[in-house]
């Protein structure tokens, strides 16, 4: 495929192409994402989240800045933002706080729309990651906002996990609820400027020590995105996790568990777009719904009926 080929070159508008090609499903997208593979598994993909308004855009406008300047490594950024009320308003206000970078070959920004369903977005970002990987982006970072099951899901692909919290008890408790804590690798305490960093920083240190078995104790890091301060502080802390999950061999297992879901999910969707499918066609779905209908037989009942067609074929 062309596109393929120019995208392994490290052409930027190919990639942003192939990226509109995992996002819309096109019917290239199978062929697209079968050449590209071979080509994956070479960058580091590092999710950042966090509630809205923690400073997750700013971090990662500034530390694509730090990566740049002190590591030279190339940036790729996927920003998902589903809780956008305005339709990718917020999004485009992230792209002008990060206009410094588009003159710079080595980074490369894509914000990821809500279109489609929950479950569709997070495969369409995993695939996004992978195209940026093939591309030849080192560092990928994932910003998205620590809410519902498809944010975290969309975390999965991160080989580490940055959460941002702010001052104040509030952020913590939500932040518990939306049971992004223990998917923490680093704590990114952001807006240190503000009082009671001292505080929050304590407070998830108290409920780090509740769980004393865990291998990886997140380091907590201080930030001020705004002044660019402790950036090479939590970037190293990245780097130290990375060491570490690779020294005890986790990281490649953890890549493998995570494939083997992938492969999963995609066998599941494909059966069940087949079974509508062959439904559709076969009429077997109206024929017992009008039996469902007149209160004849349950939808379990149904469904077994259609299952035993199904299974004979
Ligand atoms: N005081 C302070 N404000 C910050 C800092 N970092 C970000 N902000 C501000 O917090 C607001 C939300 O930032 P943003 O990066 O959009 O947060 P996001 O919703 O988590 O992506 C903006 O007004 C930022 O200027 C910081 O370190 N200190
Ligand atoms: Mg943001």
């Amino acid at each position: 495929m062309k596109l393929v080929d120019e995208l392994l070159d490290g052409n930027r508008r190919a990639l942003a192409r192939a990226i509109t090609v995992v996002e819309n499903g096109t019917a290239e997208k199978k062929d697209l994402l079968a050449e590209i593979y071979p080509h994956t598994g070479n960058a580091y993909v590092i999710g950042i989240t966090g509630s809205p308004g923690a400073g997750k855009s700013s971090l990662v406008d500034r530390l694509t800045e730090h990566i740049r300047k002190k590591h030279g490594l190339s940036v790729g950024i996927i920003a998902v933002d589903p809780t956008s009320p305005f339709s990718g308003g917020a999004l485009l206000g992230d792209r002008i706080r990060m206009q410094d970078h588009v003159l710079d070959s080595g980074v490369f920004i894509r914000s990821m729309g809500t279109r489609g369903s929950l479950g569709g977005l997070s495969r369409a970002t995993k695939e996004a990651i992978k195209v940026l990987d093939a591309g030849g982006m080192n560092i990928i970072l994932v910003e998205t906002v620590g809410v519902g099951q498809s944010e975290l899901d969309i975390m999965n692909a991160a080989d580490s996990i940055v959460v941002v919290l702010t001052p104040g008890a509030g952020d913590i408790i939500q932040t518990l609820k939306a049971g992004i804590m223990e998917i923490a690798d680093i704590f990114a305490v952001n807006k240190a400027d503000l009082d009671g960093a001292d505080r929050t920083i304590t407070e998830v240190g108290a409920m780090l020590d509740l769980d004393k078995e865990r291998l990886w104790r997140p380091p907590v890091v201080r930030v001020v995105a705004l002044n660019n301060y402790g950036l090479d502080d939590l970037f190293e802390n990245i780097l130290k996790h990375k060491e570490f999950f690779e020294g005890q061999g986790l990281l490649q297992s953890s890549r493998q568990l995570r494939l083997k879901s992938e492969v999963m999910d995609v066998v599941l969707d494909q059966l069940k777009e087949k079974i509508a499918r062959e439904l559709k066609d076969s009429g077997d779905l109206e024929s017992v719904l009008e039996r469902v209908v007149n209160r004849d037989i349950d939808p379990y009942q149904a469904s077994d009926i259609i299952l035993s067609k199904l299974m004979k074929l």
